[in-house]
């Protein structure tokens, strides 16, 4: 079984302050790759040190932005059609974007860990593609979406309805954490497959301050650790990233989080 990491700081639509996390993301994991290759004495590394195929997409031409979509979603593709598991690591959260495409009209639960429900539609915002509406752009009818942790109060529970299949504030995982883990294992056991999209401003700023559009009364670290623990198969198809931006980061204990999860994610990929 192999996987892929792929870095995708897409700048646009979004906060491109989270385009630097991603190639910051992308530089560390480099980092650790050349560190495990040093290394002589026997490490745990080595069940995917060779297995690990790393991509990282650059945007420094406008024939690059332009295409930034398709070519996206035919990385995403040949990952998948090769079985490999996926960490997408993306700039804003419409580098996410390219998953849900790919997943139109299939019944891939999504696990989505966000603040905000990105739908929205309200007088301020624009109609335009961007970080806070894009699952009105899917291309094709989007797959099942659970959001967990969101902070939502404003939009109407009518219009959350027609996108998401459920959607589960931070309140209720704050507040009984322990049912919310079992419904959310039940519905990943009767998925046929499962993504996991976490958004970083899903954390707790407290915790994680480096997020793009950090909102209050969020989740720790541990909580978000026992959500994937919860969703987690082998038909998990992988797990996105976005929205982390390190001009925000304190000491860099947001990056290492970041970079524990994704060694702890590879780890428990390929130990198996
Ligand atoms: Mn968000």
């Amino acid at each position: 079984m192999k996987s892929a990491v792929m870095f995708f700081p897409f700048p646009l639509f979004g906060s491109p302050g989270a385009a630097a996390g991603a190639e910051l993301l992308a530089d560390a994991f480099r980092e650790l790759l050349a560190d495990n290759r040093r290394e002589r004495m026997p490490t745990r590394a080595r069940a995917y040190q060779h297995r690990v195929r790393r991509r990282e997409f650059a945007f420094e031409t406008l024939a690059d932005c332009h295409a930034w979509r398709q070519r996206a979603r035919q990385a995403i593709r040949q990952a998948w059609k090769q079985g490999e598991f996926l960490l997408w690591v993306g700039g804003n959260h419409v580098a996410t974007l390219p998953l849900l495409d790919e997943l139109a009209g299939s019944d891939t639960l999504v696990i989505q860990l966000d603040a905000h429900l990105d739908v929205y539609n309200l007088t301020d915002c624009t109609s335009e593609l961007s970080h806070g509406n894009f699952l009105l752009h899917c291309d094709g009818p989007l797959p099942p979406i659970i959001n967990v942790g969101h902070r939502e109060l404003l939009l109407p529970p009518e219009h959350v309805g027609r996108y998401y299949r459920r959607t589960i504030p931070a309140t209720e995982l704050l507040l009984g954490p322990k049912s919310v883990l079992d419904q959310l294992r039940t519905e990943a056991r009767q998925a046929s497959r499962v993504l996991i999209d976490l958004d970083c401003d899903v954390f707790d700023p407290a915790t994680f301050p480096a997020a793009a559009q950090a909102m209050p009364l969020g989740l720790t670290p541990a909580l978000v650790l026992s959500v994937i623990d919860a969703v987690w198969s082998d038909r998990l198809l992988g797990v996105a990233f976005s929205e982390f931006d390190p001009s925000r980061d304190r000491n860099d204990e947001c990056l290492s989080l970041l970079m524990w999860l994704i060694e702890y994610l590879l780890l428990r990929w390929h130990e198996r």
